[in-house]
């Protein structure tokens, strides 16, 4: 995937326990809506989320996840704006691109073989993250010897892995806050251009993280916004091809401006 600039996944979560926005997207009008505002403000993608990921988190059952994610993308699909599915479970994948899905956000890392093989029978490309450990337990004690060596070697090897299986085109992230401390998520972000300069494209997500509240003293996620944007920004001027906010309409702005700037001319 060669870069064009750097594009918006707007996140859509219809979850009633997710750490920022909580109940906010639980009905589907207001999720509808949500999803429509963000389209109309420039994003290129939603990414629509039935089970928070956060740290401590408890997993919920594929139908309940269901449940809440497919009227949504039976809605949605067909509105002009592609549909990506936050999701662990290959079950709600499958559900999830035969409703409409275009895209499949693994915080997993298509580590799951039949994930692996839903996402290449359907031709779906696959975003694929890396996490130490799991959402319940993973802020514990995060460990690493070399945490941008690690971290970027899994990347290039589930994506080889993914490849061999199928799947027509995958993205690397990095997995901001997943299984790390500020030091280790710090590390990622400064080394974001060794990871552009391979042949994938590259996703961050750092939207409303803890790591803004280590790193500014911003406690209320719902606060963090502006640091949400200064990391999203020095991830883009690294090559990334996505970044993953919930201030879609924001990103979209402040992405534009920087292109610009960037652009000879
Ligand atoms: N972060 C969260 C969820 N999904 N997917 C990718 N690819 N990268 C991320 O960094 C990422 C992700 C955060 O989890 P959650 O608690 O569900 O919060 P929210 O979806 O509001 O960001």
């Amino acid at each position: 995937m060669s870069w064009i600039g750097t594009a918006v996944m707007g996140i859509l979560n219809v979850t009633p326990d997710s750490f920022s926005d909580g109940r906010r997207h639980f009905e589907l009008a207001e999720a509808l809506a949500s999803a429509r505002r963000m389209r109309d403000a420039g994003v290129l993608v939603l990414d629509i989320g039935g089970e928070s990921t956060r740290p401590g988190a408890e997993p919920v059952p594929a139908e309940t996840e269901l449940d809440r994610i497919l009227p949504v993308i039976r809605e949605l699909a067909g509105e002009g704006v592609l549909l990506s599915v936050d999701t662990l479970k290959p079950e709600v994948a499958q559900a999830a691109l035969n409703a409409g899905a275009h895209l499949i956000n693994d915080v997993g890392g298509l580590r799951d073989p039949e994930m692996r093989r839903v996402c290449a029978e359907a031709g779906a490309p696959a975003a694929l993250m890396h996490m130490q450990g799991e959402p319940r337990t993973m802020q514990q004690n995060p460990s690493y010897d070399d945490v941008v060596a690690e971290v970027f070697a899994f990347l290039r090897e589930q994506a080889a892995v993914a490849r061999a299986a199928g799947v027509p085109d995958v993205l690397l992230d990095p997995g901001i806050g997943f299984g790390k401390t500020r030091e280790h998520n710090l590390a990622l972000l400064r080394a974001l251009p060794q990871l552009t300069a391979g042949p994938d494209g590259v996703l961050v997500g750092a939207s409303r993280k803890r790591l803004i509240d280590y790193l500014a003293d911003v406690p209320r996620a719902e606060d963090r916004d502006p640091g949400t944007l200064a990391l999203h920004l020095h991830a883009a001027s690294t090559g990334v091809a996505l970044v993953r906010a919930h201030a879609a309409g924001a990103h979209v702005q402040a992405l534009r401006v920087q292109a610009a700037l960037d652009s000879p001319g």
